[in-house]
């Protein structure tokens, strides 16, 4: 009897509104050209109940014990993207790419209670996710996702762009009218470095203190998010500017004309966001 109601819940899990979400984007992903292969990692944040409602919390299948401690985590819930599984099979496979863990009482250790079926693991960049889940609930009591692409236009302009914070930052404003809306803070910027360590984990959450949307040069980008549609709309706007930015930058006429930095400024009163004072006494050399 257990054992038909372990599968019945099991089952149902599959019909979760989360589920479904973590299906959906990273199929998605990969339809963009983003997730090559085991490219890209998602981590959302759930509420107990919303667990409750599928799984018998005290059913823990394996533990997997973690290098870096995470206590401010603690019992708190995730559904992540599995080590080396393909964006393009979730939906097709999603018990075996997908886990659902819970971070154990001393934050050393996550317990699995749904999927990574085998001996699957969480994602490869669990480090980045949780620190930075950890900086952006600092900031935002209302945060909930950490996604990581390999998004293609991003990537090209940290080859042809200079890889300073501002300038950076302020060409892709200039390059979409909502961008400096959606991303008032800005785009932060990591030095190249080895991805799935524990340091990348801790430079990337300490940029999370202050942006939503963190670039890993010639790698992709982070982004953090309330819902997966939030996380994911920020980085498709950055993406969409990068787009545009490679586009014009290749057309033999150059570019002609931009947003000005007074434009941007009037965007940022019409739509009442701030964008810190940095951005606007520095001349920029790329695009001005
Ligand atoms: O999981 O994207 O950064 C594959 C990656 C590592
Ligand atoms: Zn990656």
């Amino acid at each position: 009897m257990k054992i038909l109601q372990d599968m019945v819940r099991d089952h149902s899990v599959l019909n979760a509104p989360f589920v479904q979400e973590m299906m959906d984007a990273t199929y998605d992903m990969w339809r963009f050209g983003w997730d090559e292969r085991n490219g890209g990692n998602i981590s959302l944040l759930l509420e107990e109940e919303e667990v409750l409602a599928y799984l018998d919390p005290d059913r823990v299948i394996r533990t997997i014990g973690l290098e870096f401690p995470v206590q401010e985590l603690s019992n708190r819930y995730f559904i992540v993207t599995g080590s080396g599984k393909y964006f393009k099979n979730v939906r097709k496979y999603p018990e075996d790419c997908l886990g659902i863990i819970r971070v154990s009482e001393e934050g050393k250790s996550v317990e699995l209670l749904w999927g990574l079926a085998g001996d699957g693991r969480p994602t490869s960049e669990l480090a980045s996710h949780f620190m930075s889940h950890i900086a952006r609930l600092n900031a935002d009591s209302k945060h909930r996702v950490i996604m990581h692409t390999h998004a293609t236009n991003l990537i090209a302009m940290t080859f042809t762009h200079a890889l300073d914070e501002v300038s950076f930052t302020k060409t892709l404003w200039k390059m979409c009218t909502e961008c400096v809306v959606v991303f008032p803070e800005g785009v932060a910027i990591l030095p190249w470095m080895v991805p799935g360590t524990d340091l990348i984990g801790k430079q990337t959450a300490a940029k999370m203190e202050e942006h939503k949307l963190v670039v890993w040069p010639h790698h992709g980008i982070l982004g953090a998010g309330s819902s997966i549609d939030d996380a994911f709309g920020l980085i498709e706007t950055a993406e969409k500017a990068a787009q545009i930015y490679m586009l014009v930058c290749s057309h033999k006429g150059g570019i002609q004309q931009t947003i000005t930095d007074g434009e941007l400024i009037e965007l940022a009163k019409a739509f009442d966001v701030r964008p810190p004072d940095r951005f606007f006494h520095l001349k920029q050399k790329a695009l001005s």
